[in-house]
């Protein structure tokens, strides 16, 4: 079977190049074609820890909100605090509907002063926005850019992105980021027009160094491949996409992979990036960061029944690919949770997978079971991020 792009599973500007350098499986992602692994993900995972890589990462839509209230918006719809996000400043802003379930955990970008991109994970942020905007009157424009993300990841990431762009990148400190054109020279006629105009971020969705290139110009796609691939072949740059197995060992969230629909920013593992904290500073501050799903969000911590996603090591041989959520059970045979994602890490030599368990379950270095490839097997809990090094 093949899958067919058009208007409703998009392509992105590099899928070509992607193909291209050895991208073999796919999956669907906020409706768009993310190129997952090539045939040699031993390879992608050495490009990614020890030189650098490049990841078709262009289904990472943006929603723009843009208007006299956008700010306003921004800080409403976010359970992180905004306000003091200042243009050229990026920041991971979870996003919570009215009951304190994740709805998306974006990264917020302020790009001026009345334009903010949330740089989305997969669920339908651009209808969600319109409808709280919508709803509440809020003076905005809510639009999907011809934005397009390009990631460099890895210890070398920086050497590829200077050699790119020029030697100012080095000073790019985390989460900022800046607008620039490369001049494009010696590009085919009639592609030299106007460059190659990009956002770049220092970001990106590993526990490496990395940029993101935010390309404006979805014409320009394989121009800013081919300028990064040739750039980056002396440092060792491979073809790569966002890594299981390397972001399971530094524990980055995947939305909609590791949650389910009624999973809270707690129980998901990034609670430390939901402003609740500035309620201890008095009713005001408290009542000037109002957002969606506070109250639930204060109710559900009190409450005791949060369950809680926490690292599993298991026993026996690499197993197979997690297909779909696997029962988690107690000694005794009782479920006790899901196994959402699982690979075999090289860092650790070990098995490591991410479940979402139900208290007291999730307490560490409790002994559990969980069935792969047709035999039980032992599963220990660990806090997150795993902390297996010897
Ligand atoms: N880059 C861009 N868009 C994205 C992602 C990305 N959209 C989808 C998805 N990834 C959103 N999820 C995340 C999750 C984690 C981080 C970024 C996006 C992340 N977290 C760091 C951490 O947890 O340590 C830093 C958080 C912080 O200090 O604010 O980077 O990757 N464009």
């Amino acid at each position: 079977m093949e899958l067919i792009v058009g208007p409703r599973t998009k392509i992105t500007p590099f899928t070509d190049r992607a193909v291209a350098a050895g991208m073999t499986k796919a999956m669907v992602y906020n409706h768009t074609v993310l190129p997952i692994s090539t045939d040699d993900p031993a390879a992608e995972y050495r490009a990614l820890t020890e030189a650098a890589a490049i990841w078709d990462v262009g289904c990472e839509r943006q929603v723009q909100i843009a208007g006299p209230d956008a700010h306003r918006l921004m800080t409403y719809l976010c359970a992180r605090d905004l306000r003091d996000l200042r243009v050229g400043m990026a920041r991971y802003a979870p996003m919570c509907d009215h009951q304190g379930r994740l709805v998306n955990d974006p990264m917020a970008l302020r790009i001026d002063e009345t334009t903010f991109w949330l740089s989305i994970a997969d669920s339908d942020v651009l209808l969600w926005t319109r409808a709280v905007a919508g709803e509440g009157g809020y003076d905005v424009e809510v639009t999907e850019p011809d934005v397009w993300p390009l990631a460099i990841q890895g210890p070398r990431a920086e050497d590829v992105v200077a050699a790119a762009l020029g030697d100012w990148v080095r000073d790019l400190r985390f989460f900022r980021f800046v607008h620039c054109v490369h001049p494009a020279l010696g590009a085919p006629e009639g592609q030299q027009a106007a460059g190659i105009p990009m956002v770049v971020c220092r970001s990106g969705w590993s526990g490496q160094d990395g940029f993101e290139l935010f390309l404006t110009d979805g014409a320009k796609g394989e121009q800013l491949w081919d300028l990064l691939w040739e750039a980056g072949q002396p440092f060792g740059l491979g073809v790569g996409a966002p890594n299981n197995p390397e972001r399971i060992e530094s524990f980055l969230l995947s939305f909609g992979g590791d949650t389910d629909a009624d999973t809270d920013p707690d129980e998901a593992g990034i609670g430390r990036f939901v402003s609740l904290r500035d309620d201890d500073d008095g009713p005001a501050a408290s009542a000037s960061h109002d957002f969606i799903g506070k109250a639930a969000l204060r109710a559900r911590r009190a409450s005791g029944s949060q369950r809680r996603l926490v690292g599993l090591v298991i026993d026996g041989d690499p197993p197979t690919p997690l297909r779909a959520p696997r029962s988690v059970q107690s000694p005794d045979g009782h479920p006790v949770g899901t196994l959402r994602a699982l690979a075999r890490s090289p860092r650790f030599d070990a098995n490591i997978g991410l479940a979402l368990l139900d208290p007291p379950w999730f307490e560490p270095s409790t002994d559990l079971q969980v069935s792969l490839d047709g035999a039980n097997r032992v599963a220990t809990t660990t806090s997150l991020p795993f902390n297996l090094d010897k």
